[in-house]
């Protein structure tokens, strides 16, 4: 294989106010290849004095800049740019998100691929929305309602799709015309530095786009408390979410949250066997679970359990691991050392609830997987509602299966869950499956499929998944506040107070 392309600026890799610096501090970071535990880059560590000059550069761009009242025509045009740039990047980008998150080079392309799409989908959006006028039922007002971007945006991103999480935020923040300051997760930093360099090469203005590196308590948490902060958009775990909805009601902020999720997937005796059971397999086994809508949850009619768990097991068992490197890889490794301690804890976990395994949960044993962060596909039967195993985020290759008899107790069981982000349900019954799908509690249902997403359709969860919308024209309205303008054309005196009225009136 050729030398791969995976420049990008490294020398001080904070972008603030229009310049790439230095952590103040001086600090760094070693990004580690998930693959083989090796260290891949050494980084700028940012502290909370990074994260307040980005804030308030943000925020003098957003005060004082341009910005805000560029027209929506050159706000499209200049999103169109990065969504071309993207694609001719497109090999580097996936070869850098492949090193630093461990997924497949190919996955890595698609996520490329689906980034370009959502910067076209929100530079189309941006354009074409005059707002809208209001019927004020007299002749004399013109009343309107127009839309405005909210302000500063703090946008906090995840590790297991670092790059696709970020431009959810980011193409929508700033088709609406907001500044932006990104703190990409320090365990993955490395493609939103691309990120950043495209926008800046598409010619985006000084200080509307911010870049700061380093952990969530020390460049997140004061970002969060800043007063200078209209609005914060984080994807990542439950309790960091929790955290930063507490933090943000000192000051009022907006707060969009995607948080994660326990998503049943429901198969029907009278299901296409075949397809259900492929997706079930990509369904908790892509990137190795750490996709926050896996179904990680099977829930299987008693009638086809037994034949079923038995195949899932057997096409588990063959699946190939490895580095996302390799072509011939079909699950790569987990994240990081620590990550994999969380999954392999969880494991232990449901072995002492009683669950039984039916294949995996163990490192794999082949010579040439031990330096990387590599875990089995796991297959948990026997499990029942009121375990944890069942009701927790693994976000790990784990699958845990449970049976069902009825309908109503299918949609009970996809329903109990304190999370709501996304579920599947499968059967030849298409009264049946809308049915279910309109009981169940989830952000997305998907019908004999599991996973699928479009730029143009809402991502979000119900219950604890989260709070607010990305994609679709929800995923923009999160970023602009409407304005009501109402004007009298012939203003005349009400005299509502008896003394201001003149004394011949
Ligand atoms: O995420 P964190 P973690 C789930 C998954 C995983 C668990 C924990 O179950 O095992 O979350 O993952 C920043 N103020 N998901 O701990 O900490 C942090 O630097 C502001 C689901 O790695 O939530 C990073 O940029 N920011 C998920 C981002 O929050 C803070 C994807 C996410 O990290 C902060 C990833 C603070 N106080 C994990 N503390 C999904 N929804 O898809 C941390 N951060």
């Amino acid at each position: 294989m050729s030398t791969p392309d995976t420049s990008m600026h490294l020398d001080g890799a904070l972008y603030i106010d229009g310049a790439w610096v230095a952590a103040v501090a001086g600090d760094s970071r070693e990004v580690i290849n998930p693959s083989d535990g090796s260290a891949l880059q050494r980084i700028d560590e940012g502290s909370a004095a990074d994260a307040l000059a980005a804030v308030a550069a943000a925020r003098k761009a957003f005060d004082h800049g341009p910005w805000p009242t560029t027209s929506a025509t050159e706000r499209s045009a200049l999103l169109f740019k990065v969504a071309d740039l993207l694609g001719r990047n497109r090999s580097r980008i996936a070869m850098v998100e492949t090193l630093d998150t461990g997924k497949t080079l190919t996955e890595s392309g698609i996520d490329v691929d689906d980034v370009a799409a959502v910067f076209r989908y929100y530079a189309a959006l941006a354009v074409g929305d005059p707002g809208r006028l209001v019927d004020a039922g007299n002749p004399a007002v013109l009343s309107r309602v127009v839309y405005e971007p909210v302000g500063v945006c703090a946008l906090i991103g995840p590790w297991n799709y670092p790059l696709l999480q970020m431009s959810w935020k980011v193409a929508p923040a700033l088709a609406a015309g907001n500044t932006v300051v990104l703190k990409p997760s320090e365990v993955t930093p490395l493609s939103t530095l691309i990120l950043v360099e495209l926008l800046v090469e598409a010619g985006i203005p000084a200080g509307v786009v911010n870049l700061v590196l380093g952990s969530g308590p020390a460049v997140g948490a004061p970002m969060v408390q800043s007063k200078d902060v209209d609005l914060v958009s984080f994807t990542g775990g439950l309790a960091t979410g929790r955290a930063i909805m507490r933090s943000a009601a000192e000051t009022v902020k907006k707060v969009a949250l995607e948080l994660g999720g326990k998503n049943p997937n429901i198969v029907f005796a009278d299901a296409d066997l075949d397809a259900a059971l492929d997706a079930a397999l990509t369904g908790v086994f892509l990137h190795a679970g750490q996709v926050c809508s896996a179904g990680t949850r099977l829930l299987l009619h008693s009638s086809i359990h037994d034949e079923f768990v038995a195949e899932l097991a057997r096409r588990a068992e063959l699946i190939t691991i490895g580095s996302g490197l390799d072509e011939a890889t079909e699950m790569p490794p987990l994240v990081s050392a620590a990550h994999r301690a969380k999954v392999e804890g969880y494991v232990a976990l449901g072995l002492s609830e009683g669950a039984r395994l039916l294949c995996g949960g163990q490192r794999p044993k082949d010579a040439h997987l031990q330096d990387g962060f590599y875990y089995s596909p796991t297959v948990f039967v026997d499990c029942h509602r009121g375990m944890r195993i069942v009701q927790e985020e693994t976000f790990g290759p784990i699958v845990t299966v449970e049976r069902f008899e009825t309908e109503d107790e299918a949609v009970m069981l996809g329903n109990d869950t304190d999370y709501g982000l996304a579920g599947g349900v499968w059967t030849a019954d298409r009264a049946k499956a809308h049915r279910v799908a309109g009981r169940l509690r989830h952000g997305t249902v998907w019908i004999n499929d599991f996973g699928p997403y479009l730029p143009q359709a809402e991502w979000g969860g119900f219950k604890l998944s989260g709070s607010g919308r990305e994609l679709g024209p929800a995923g923009l309205a999160e970023y602009r506040e409407a304005k009501h303008v109402y004007e009298n054309t012939a203003p005349a005196a009400q005299y509502w107070f008896s003394g201001a009225r003149p004394a011949d009136s």
